[in-house]
């Protein structure tokens, strides 16, 4: 239902607002409360954000501590709060408003897991839970996220580049295209058939890549942030990140990778493509039909300002690396 999409874009850019004013007035009232200057640098990043919660029933999932390599190239960058980084999401498998994946998905089983590759490949690999640590060296990815709703974060991702499991699966000639899924599990997933919950698209959720774009070396299969095991919101245990797109490219919990020949139907494409393109790469010369794309609000989510309004760059800076990729496209293919 497209017309529901109209409400739907609209609500999210002024929660963003609601959850900084939010923001704020909690600063605020540690610091004119009883909390001196240490308490409050240390309670941004370091606060729990089973406190975040108003339903204490919720138990909450347990993540652990991964052993990687750092990511020494983008140390500097500023990181968004793990805090605003875990209970801001999207995943409208668990409710299309910002603080309801964390809510309402605490409970989520990700042990044990199947993520099977499978399509136009010579070697199709099932991999189980302890695989998706274990097959390969994890790394720290320190990269911009930036949805397509005008918002963007630094987040210490931990994960494996996509390129060494489809190296590994030896896609055939024919393969030309990636295809992504995510778990179908309505008890589980409760917007998957709640439509109100869900935000009235059509599950399992849905992305893809050209080949070429999901061997990038930027592309990454993400099964932690912050030095821990991925929390449910974030897309447990394994999703993808891909930086220079916008946000929903970037697919939760997944169970399937498919190489396919034909380019892929994807879930917000599908729903409004004149919105939501294949490609979707960040492009502050493209405006959504709605709004602006020329400038984002960065969330910091930390001290008394939480976001900041920044210019939007090509591929989100990333053009170095991935510019290339589309030297042969016209510029509305872009979006
Ligand atoms: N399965 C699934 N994957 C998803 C989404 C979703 O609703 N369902 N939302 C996407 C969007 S719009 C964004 S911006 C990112 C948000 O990732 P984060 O919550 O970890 O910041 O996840 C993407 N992956
Ligand atoms: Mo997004």
């Amino acid at each position: 239902m497209l017309i529901k999409l109209t409400r739907r874009s609209d609500i999210k850019e002024s929660h963003v607002t609601d959850e900084e004013v939010y923001l704020q007035r909690r600063q605020l009232l540690k610091q004119f409360g009883f909390l001196g200057a240490g308490a409050l640098l240390a309670s941004a990043s370091n606060q729990s954000y089973a406190s975040w919660f108003s339903d204490e029933k919720q138990s909450q999932f347990k993540t652990t501590p991964l052993k990687y390599k750092a990511d020494s190239q983008n140390s500097s960058l500023i990181l968004t709060d793990e805090a605003k980084v875990i209970s801001h999401n999207n995943f409208y498998e668990f409710g299309a408003k910002k603080e309801q994946p964390a809510q309402l998905s605490q409970s989520f089983k990700v042990n044990p897991w199947q993520l099977k590759v499978t399509g136009e490949c010579e070697n199709p690999i099932t991999l189980d839970y302890d695989d998706l640590f274990s097959m390969f060296a994890i790394e720290e990815r320190i990269y911009r996220l930036r949805c397509v709703e005008a918002w963007s974060m630094v987040i210490p991702w931990l994960g494996f580049p996509l390129a060494k499991l489809i190296a590994k699966a030896k896609p055939t000639s024919k393969a030309k295209y990636v295809a992504f899924e995510t778990l179908y599990d309505p008890e589980q997933m409760p917007g998957q058939t709640n439509r109100r919950l869900g935000g009235g698209i059509s599950y399992p959720y849905k992305e893809g890549l050209r080949l070429d774009e999901a061997s990038n070396p930027l592309t990454l299969m993400s099964v932690g942030l912050y030095g821990k095991t991925l929390p449910p919101q974030n897309g447990a245990p394994i999703r993808l990140v891909v930086p220079w797109k916008y946000g929903f490219k970037s697919i939760k919990s997944i169970v399937g990778i498919r190489f396919v020949e034909h380019q892929p139907a994807t879930t917000w494409n599908d729903l409004a493509p004149q919105e939501y393109g294949f490609y979707a790469n960040v492009n502050p010369n493209h405006d959504h039909p709605r709004w602006s794309q020329a400038s984002e609000r960065r969330i910091t989510g930390a001290g008394l300002f939480a976001a900041k309004r920044i210019d939007t760059l090509p591929f989100n800076g990333y053009g170095e690396q991935v510019a290339d990729m589309y030297q042969k496209m016209n510029l509305s293919q872009f979006y």
